[in-house]
Order: C-alpha cells, then structure tokens, then sequence
C-alpha cells in the first residue's frame, strides 16, 4: 500500500468509529430492572434522566421511557458541531413527563452558564417532554445553539422558557399554558462578557392562557453587576398561537426584529408592545417588521408602538381590537403610535382594518384618532383596505379566510414570503399574491 492510501484507510477507521461511539443512553423510572448503575442500554436502563445526561457525550442520545420523573436537571455538558449535539428525548411524545411538584430547586432544568459562574451550554436537543409544576422557571438557559422542540410546559410558578443570554436558539412546536409569570422569555445581550442573544427563533408554537403576564417577551436585564445595555438582535416570532394572554409580545431594546405570520388573540391588554424607557433614551426599539398577523379581539391595542424607528407594519388583519377602553381616546386602537415623526422612517401599509362591535378609534397617530382616509391623507395605508376580512367563521376561532375576502392576494409582495409556509402549513403565496394576515387561502376551497 502507498503512503497515500494507507492515510485514506486510517481516516476512514477514524470516522466511522466515531459514529459507532455514539451512544443511545435509556432511562425507564418503570422498569424493574432499572438502575443509574446500569450501562443504560434498553434491557439495562438508566433509573433517572440526570444519570443519563452526566454519561451522554457530543453526539449521544438519552431516550426517555413514558414514566413521571421527579427530577432537577442540570445540564453540565456542550454538544459541538463537530461531533454533534446531545438529545434528550421522550421516546413516546409528552409521555415522559418531568413533575417538579417534589422538587426543591427553582430553575427546574437548568443551563449552568456565565451568569450562575460556569459556562454556557450549547448545541443541546431537547424533544418532547411535558414539563409540569415547576416552582420558578421550567427551562433556565444559558447557550448557543440549543433546540427545545414539541414540549408541552404548564403549571409553573413562573416564566416558562427564561433564556438568559445565547444565539442561534429554536423554540419550536411547543405549547405552553398556565404559566405563572411569561411563556418564552429572553434577556438581551450582555456588554460586559459579550455574550449576545441574537438570531434565536421562536417559531410554531402554541401559547395560552397565560393570566399573569407575557407570552413572548424580549427584556434587558438591569441587574447590577450584568450590565444589558444593548438589546438582541435578529430574532424571529414566527407563526406562533399567541391566545388568551394578559399581553402578547413585548419587546424593548430589540433590533432588526421580525414578527411574522402569527396568529395573536384574546388578549386582555396589549397583542405587541415595542416599549421605549423614557429615563433611558437608548431603550427603543428599532428596524423591524410586524407582517403577515393576524391580530383579533384585543382588549387595549393591536400593537403599540412607543417611540420606535424604521418599523414597517405590513399585512396585518386588525380585527375586533380596543374593545377595553373603547369609549375614551387612550389604549383602544389597532396601532397606538406615540410619538411618531416624520423622521422615524416608520411605515403601515396593506393592514386590513375592521371593527364590528362599534370601536370608532382605529390608529392613534399626531396625537389623534386618524380614520381611515386621513390616514391615506398623511401618506400612510396607500395599500390598506378598512372592510370586513369574512373569516370563515370567527365566533369559532377559525380566522382563516373565506373566498369573498377582500384579503386575498391583497399583501404587499415581500422577498421573504416566497416558498414559506403559513400558519395552517399552507405554502404561499396562493393564487396571483400573498394574502394580507396569517392565513393563506387556497383557491377553489
Ligand atoms: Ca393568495
């Protein structure tokens, strides 16, 4: 063998036995013959998960049986790109459930990262647990790269999902309800270690019922010691179920944001607040897209935009929104814009307005209530349309549109809403255009 065939034949031994050392770890609470002195394998599992995530290596696997698991996790470890992440997984989907009801620790799974003087963790998957009766938080995060996927989070004494600091998260496909405080929260970055959070997706999940607080919401954390003094940056809301919450999203500091093709309803105050800190002038938020929503049943605003700059609002259905206060000229409009310059390079167009149950105020702008066509005066909905969308039966829930809506085809063509899919897995666009709000109609149907 030559020299160079001999090296061919060592990288190939290399490679593959790096895959065979991928391990699958199994935890099974249910099995008899289970013990965390067991090799983990599916005839000798694993008792607890918190055993199993201490074994896994980049690249490994845990495998959780159906069973109710009375644990604290901590996550010690970082998968890597190279060899791969580490996936903690219910076997069987929300059939491994973790129940903090006996367990003592506020942060229930818990990232030990920078913050807490460790370091953060990445490239971890975590798929498909309920996680229930948290004491605090459900998820403490600290790390880049990490997926939480297909859990359904309930019953905690507060927020949910707390991401501390990190990019390039995924928060997909969960459900999160009764939660004590926010759903999926995050903390912007941090100048001093310049750790940032920028680029995490939260995206197809379905938040509820949340009494206390927000379903979505993007803070800087003023503690003394961390210093956030700059915002996130990137991060997407996409085609997200924002429903029967005391506020929808909120966001402050955030930059380059996009708040896409959600589905935002019944909540008792605000669907989007973009707040701005008047005691702090560097707060506002700035360069983002709120398009393709569909925004309904709102108790004060639609969105409100306090303060911000270069923020398009392009697409939306605001329908039934402000029904709190609609007797006054405060918190009762589908977009409330204060203050608002002609240097603030903001726009709104292509909005769907409509408003059945006798809410005259429609956008707060220049200090005033603007109908629909001193909007149009001052430059502004060139595009928009102030009719019914004809849902196809929104005393039910479904926001979908019917065939006669004057919603269909009707958005403003953007490069990004090509070749992606809508709230109902419908790709658009459908028909000549994208359609104005959340929905896609297909036509025929
Ligand atoms: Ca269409």
């Amino acid at each position: 063998m030559n020299k160079k065939f001999v090296l061919i034949f060592v990288l190939v031994i290399i490679l593959s036995s790096i895959s065979i050392l991928a391990q699958t770890y199994f935890v099974d609470v249910n099995s008899d013959s289970a013990n965390d002195s067991n090799p983990g394998t599916i005839n000798l599992p694993l008792k607890t998960i918190q055993r199993a995530i201490d074994l896994a290596l980049p690249g490994d696997t845990v495998l959780v049986m159906p069973g109710v698991y009375s644990e604290h996790l901590l996550i010690k470890r970082s998968g890597n790109k190279e060899a791969g992440e580490i996936v903690i997984k219910s076997f069987e989907k929300n059939r491994a459930v973790i129940d903090g009801g006996n367990v003592p620790n506020k942060k229930l799974i818990y990232w030990h990262g920078k913050s807490d003087g460790g370091e953060n963790k990445d490239y971890i998957i975590f798929d498909g647990f309920e996680v229930v009766n948290a004491k605090v938080w459900a998820f403490w995060i600290q790390g880049d790269y990490n997926v939480f996927k297909n859990l359904k989070v309930h019953e905690t004494g507060g927020t949910a999902v707390q991401l501390i600091t990190g990019s390039h998260n995924k928060f997909i496909n969960n459900e999160i309800f009764n939660t004590g405080w926010n759903g999926i929260s995050w903390e912007s970055n941090n100048s001093k270690s310049g750790i940032r959070t920028d680029y995490n997706i939260i995206q197809g999940n379905y938040i509820h019922d949340l009494k206390y607080h927000v379903a979505v919401n993007g803070f800087p954390n003023e503690k003394g010691g961390y210093s956030f003094k700059y915002g996130g940056k990137n991060n997407v809301i996409r085609n997200n179920i924002i429903k029967d919450c005391l506020e929808g999203i909120y966001l402050r500091y955030e930059k380059d944001f996009l708040i896409v093709g959600n589905l935002i309803e019944g909540i008792n105050e605000n669907g989007i607040f973009l707040h701005y800190d008047e005691s702090d002038k560097a707060s506002y938020v700035a360069n983002g897209m709120i398009v393709n929503n569909t925004i309904v049943n709102i108790g004060f605003n639609g969105v409100v935009n306090s303060n911000a700059q270069d923020v398009k609002i392009l697409n939306n259905i605001f329908y039934n929104n402000g029904y709190t206060y609609k007797e006054k000229l405060y918190y009762s409009y589908n977009i409330y814009w204060y203050p608002i310059t002609s240097s603030d390079n903001n726009m709104m167009n292509a909005n769907l307005y409509y408003d059945n149950q006798g809410n005259t105020n429609l956008v707060f702008l220049y200090d005033s209530n603007k109908s629909f066509s001193e909007l149009k005066a001052l430059g502004f909905e060139q595009k928009g349309i102030n009719a019914n969308p004809y849902f196809v039966s929104p005393q039910e829930g479904d926001f979908k549109l019917s065939y006669k809506s004057p919603a269909v085809d009707a958005a403003i063509y953007l490069k990004y809403n090509e070749n992606i899919y809508d709230l109902d897995f419908v790709k658009r666009p459908q028909g000549k255009n994208i359609d104005i709000g959340a929905y896609e109609y297909i036509p025929g149907k």
